[in-house]
């Protein structure tokens, strides 16, 4: 069992080595186990450099072909998608400095046309979306730039119902700010809760230089949507802290929190930190965290950069997963993808971390969504499976199968890895920014991508989990 400690424990440490003159560990050596896996010698481009991570064999599979989420000749970026009770998907967008939506089916059809959900002054960059069921309603968050000239961000939301709307406006209530201070508030994560009618919108909050992580609560009303409670903070030490993400753990009464955290003892690197929150807020100035940022992996295993890390919360058996891209060699030669399961409270460790993908190329940018979406029921239409997505550097788009929760035997992964662009391998960076989100339908995922020919595209695509249950009737609403 691994020993969590929290990083203000490890900030006491390097306090009392500043005071005592001498080193202080807070945690003992730990042996690197991936020393152990390591093939001498740098292997050919693309080889796995990891092997026995239980892949069977069986895949995740494409399912129909590649969607034309947004191509028109404007530039069109950083997609973000998500479910809701009608088991349609919302997919967001930035459309030339400007917040689009697009909708679709659970199988991945066009549902009207692309719909701005904010089109003002102000440049608007890096939408995030999640689903408050009970309401139906997509809340939608962004970024804008505070006066267009680069120095100071704020935060956005609006309101968007959950199904198609036939005639009339797509959005609901009112757009309304989020966080805007004198600082730079930027790349915000949303998820909701859907017993409390709330969603908890995480992002950066830089006033200082070194980036801190803040929380904000949205109400999620019958007409409108507003703030709920003031602006918290979820961890503002001195070291830089960025890249939030965050999931509701529906069953857990919480949500976790997860973010990169620089760590310059005992050598230069970010960590993956997360925080359980409650999914309520507690009112009068109480805490709204269950813990303080507790290292995901502890120092002394994996110490170079973890960085971009991704959540989501398999219902079923009440565990996180968290992936997250690592810098195998510590010199930007060689980034893996790695996740580690969390439990639904508390700070212990759930088995050991693992390689989701370890070729001796770059695997970067995850996003992670579960199957049977953020509702799903235990017993229910989806699998019990994560599915983990990332981009390479020969231009092309994986998603690899997690099992639902931690296995004792056989490897942590199910089937092989899935290339879901097909596009045939450009080479270089042409494909960017992808999301997941799993259906509570048929438990296929939705994954979008931005990918760039002669202007930025969004494209999008329909995943079959591996062992999914397909119903012969669609449930209905
Ligand atoms: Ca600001
Ligand atoms: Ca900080
Ligand atoms: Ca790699
Ligand atoms: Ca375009």
């Amino acid at each position: 069992m691994r020993i969590r400690y929290w990083v203000g424990l490890v900030l006491l440490g390097t306090f009392l080595v500043l005071l005592m003159g001498g080193p202080v560990y807070a945690e003992p050596p730990v042996p690197i186990p991936e020393a152990s896996v390591r093939l001498p010698g740098a292997p050919p481009f693309g080889v796995p450099k990891v092997t026995d991570q239980g892949a069977d064999g069986a895949t995740m599979s494409p399912v129909g072909r590649r969607i034309n989420v947004a191509i028109t000749s404007e530039d069109e970026k950083d997609p973000a998608v998500a479910l809701c009770a009608y088991d349609q998907y919302l997919v967001v967008y930035e459309r030339g400095g400007n917040i689009y939506g697009q909708r679709l089916t659970s199988d991945g059809a066009l549902l009207g046309a692309p719909f701005a959900i904010y089109d003002g002054s102000l440049k608007a960059y890096s939408p995030d979306v999640a689903c408050e069921w009970a309401h139906n309603r997509f809340i939608v968050v962004w970024t804008v730039d505070y006066n267009n000239q680069g120095v100071d961000y704020d935060i956005y939301a609006r309101g968007v119902y959950g199904g198609h709307q036939t005639s009339g406006s797509q959005l609901h209530g009112s757009m309304f700010v989020v966080s805007e201070d004198v600082a730079v508030e930027q790349n915000p994560a949303i998820a909701c809760n859907s017993n409390d009618y709330t969603c908890l919108v995480v992002f950066e909050y830089d006033g200082t230089g070194n980036g801190d992580i803040y929380g904000q609560r949205i109400s999620v009303g019958t007409w409108d949507n507003s703030l709920d409670g003031d602006r918290f903070n979820i961890s503002d030490f001195t070291a830089e802290e960025y890249e939030p993400d965050v999931a509701w753990g529906g069953f857990d009464n919480n949500y976790l929190v997860v973010w990169q955290y620089w760590h310059d003892t005992p050598s230069d690197h970010y960590r993956i930190v997360y925080s359980h929150v409650f999914d309520t807020e507690q009112g009068n100035g109480a805490e709204e965290r269950q813990h303080v940022g507790t290292w995901l992996i502890n120092v002394g295993t994996r110490d170079h950069s973890q960085t971009n890390p991704a959540v989501a919360y398999n219902r079923d058996t009440r565990q996180y997963l968290v992936a997250f891209q690592y810098d195998y060699y510590g010199d930007g030669s060689d980034y893996d993808i790695i996740a580690d399961r969390v439990a639904g409270t508390g700070t212990t460790g759930i088995g050991s971390n693992f390689f989701v993908a370890s070729t001796s190329s770059h695997e970067s940018e995850p996003a992670a969504a579960f199957s049977g979406g953020p509702e799903s029921l235990p017993g229910g239409m989806g699998a019990d499976q994560f599915i983990v997505t990332y981009l390479t550097d020969w231009d092309t788009l994986y998603g690899q199968a997690v099992k639902g929760s931690y296995s004792t035997s056989g490897g942590q992964l199910e089937g092989d890895p899935t290339n879901l662009d097909r596009t045939g391998g450009v080479g270089g960076w042409y494909i960017n920014a992808a999301d997941v989100a799993g259906s509570i339908n048929n438990g296929r995922y939705m994954v979008v991508w931005q990918y760039h020919t002669s202007d930025n595209d969004i494209f999008g695509q329909i995943v079959a989990p591996y062992g999914v249950y397909l119903p012969l009737v669609l449930r209905n609403h």
